[in-house]
């Protein structure tokens, strides 16, 4: 008897900074769900969401994640919890018959003694930076569980691998939030007090930003044009430095006094660098939006909608 589905695609996670980039970005018989529709931890609440869905196909976000404070602190609630999620919404999906669901890791999870740059290949030879290990094992077993499935069962599970994002509904918690949200904060509150700016480390640290809309449209592509069992990474390729990041901030801020750096704080990783052939073998035509266009939209955006944002 052929599944019977309720819509098209359902969409986990929806209230965060990608699921509201895919709120402005697709559109068709789509269920965005969140956390008040249904605690994924829970194997029931997944059964009965999908029960009540039957969703032809999947985008699954939902996740704990932070920067590097957050990481720091919560790595066993972020091992436990996404891979309670992560084992609930896939092992769903199977039994649902989903056609196929696309899932998320980040450049955070491989090895730290991989080779530069980052391949899609090397995910799995070493152990990652120590400090977002909870986190990043939890993602890693997410692409094995998605292997092993599709080799028993034949489910069409893919994965992304998007490097560090930004943009609009992003998460502004200034110790716990990603590197870019808790600067743009912490700059906008350093301007209202006519205060100096304080940034964590030493600014050397490179990384690649991608403004969110641009990883929206290509996992548009990717849920309708990508089905290869090995995971793809989503990137610009560019790598700027912190020190950099924050004189894009301050500039799109307007601010123009001191600032100080907090060696005390960790650096993390010093480079997490993208290899975007494969991306680029697939997608040549793609064009990312700049890092400087992407942080002034995005301080626009906070400055209109601050203190109306999830900190
Ligand atoms: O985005 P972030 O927290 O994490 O960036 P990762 C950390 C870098 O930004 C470090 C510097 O080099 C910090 O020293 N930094 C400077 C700050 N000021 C701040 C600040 O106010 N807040 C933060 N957070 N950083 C994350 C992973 O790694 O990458 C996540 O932990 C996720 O799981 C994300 O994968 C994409 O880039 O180091």
């Amino acid at each position: 008897m052929s599944q019977r589905y309720n819509c098209d695609v359902m969409v986990t996670g929806s209230n965060g900074l990608l699921g509201h980039a895919l709120r402005r970005n697709i559109d068709g018989d789509i269920a965005f769900v969140t956390r008040d529709d249904a605690d994924l931890t829970s194997f029931e609440q997944t059964a009965e969401l999908f029960s009540n869905l039957k969703p032809k196909r999947v985008i699954h976000l939902a996740a704990e994640v932070a920067g590097i404070g957050g990481n720091n602190i919560h790595s066993g609630e972020y091992f436990r919890d996404n891979v309670l999620i992560n084992m609930n919404v896939l092992e769903c999906s199977r039994i649902f018959a989903v056609q196929k669901l696309i899932s998320f890791m980040s450049t955070c999870i491989f090895p730290v003694n991989a080779q530069y740059p980052l391949n899609e290949k090397e995910l799995h030879i070493g152990p990652p930076h120590e400090s977002n290990f909870g986190y990043a094992y939890a993602k890693r077993m997410l692409e094995v569980q998605a292997s092993a499935y599709r080799k028993e069962w034949g489910c069409n599970f893919i994965s992304a691998i998007p490097t560090n994002m930004y943009g609009p509904h992003d998460y502004w918690n200034l110790d716990e939030g990603h590197v870019l949200p808790s600067l743009i904060h912490k700059c906008y509150l350093a301007q209202a007090e006519n205060r100096e700016l304080t940034v964590w480390g030493t600014g050397a640290p490179l990384r690649e930003f991608v403004y969110v809309d641009d990883i929206a449209n290509l996992v548009k592509w990717m849920l309708d044009e990508y089905s290869d069992p090995s995971p793809l990474i989503l990137s610009s390729g560019v790598e700027i430095s912190i020190r950099e990041l924050v004189g894009l901030v301050a500039a799109a801020m307007g601010y123009d006094r001191e600032i100080r750096w907090d060696a005390s704080k960790p650096d993390g990783q010093m480079r997490k660098p993208s290899d975007v052939t494969k991306l680029r073998s697939l997608r040549g035509d793609f064009e990312f939006l700049s890092v400087y266009e992407g942080i002034r939209k995005t301080v626009e955006w906070f400055k209109h909608h601050y203190p109306h944002v999830r900190m």
